[in-house]
């Protein structure tokens, strides 16, 4: 088991698009390991959900658990989204933009088809907290992030405000 460090905003390689996974590979020692290694990363920050991009790993999956008690592991491998419907407004933060939330519409509810962890497809209808965590890993998984959804300077601020917080704990 290991804690992965988080790449953070404005990073470029946070910006990267990944590619699909070999669904051949997943049953692999290697892979599963990888995916321990995110729940770790994920429960420890803490965050409800992690993309591989935020940990350089640049191949389309992520884990998320919305679960108030951290026991509903999911694992979306290759996800696709098949259908959305309606809208709803959340109060989002990234593990990849610490201390800045915003809000951000989305989706009401999604149906998303992926991979689990076991290699096998499988389809779920999502809504609420899952549905917008869903569609924030994915957007990660396109090299996009919530603070793209805000200003151009608003975006600016949060990079100030990012950049001062990193001088003031390295000072
Ligand atoms: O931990 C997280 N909380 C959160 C809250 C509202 C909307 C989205 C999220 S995802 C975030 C973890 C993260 O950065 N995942 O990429
Ligand atoms: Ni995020």
């Amino acid at each position: 088991m290991a804690l992965l460090p988080i790449l953070e905003f404005p990073d470029p390689r946070l910006r990267t698009v990944a590619a699909k996974v070999d669904p051949a590979r997943v049953t692999e020692p290697a892979f599963q390991q990888l995916l321990d290694d995110m729940f770790e990363t994920m429960y420890d920050a803490p965050g409800i959900g992690l993309a591989a991009s935020q940990v350089d790993v640049h191949q389309r999956f992520m884990v998320i658990d919305v679960s108030d008690d951290k026991s509903r592991p999911l694992v979306f491998i290759n996800p696709e989204i098949t259908a959305r419907e309606g809208e709803q407004v959340c109060q989002e933060g990234c593990l990849s933009v610490p201390t800045i939330f915003a809000d951000v519409t989305r989706a009401d509810r999604i149906t998303v088809e992926a991979i689990g962890r076991d290699g096998q497809p499988f389809t779920l209808d999502a809504d609420g907290l899952l549905a917008v965590c869903i569609q924030h890993e994915m957007d990660h998984l396109a090299g996009k992030l919530f603070v793209d959804y805000l200003s151009p300077l608003k975006r600016e601020m949060v990079r100030k405000k990012l950049a001062k917080q990193r001088r003031q704990a390295a000072a």
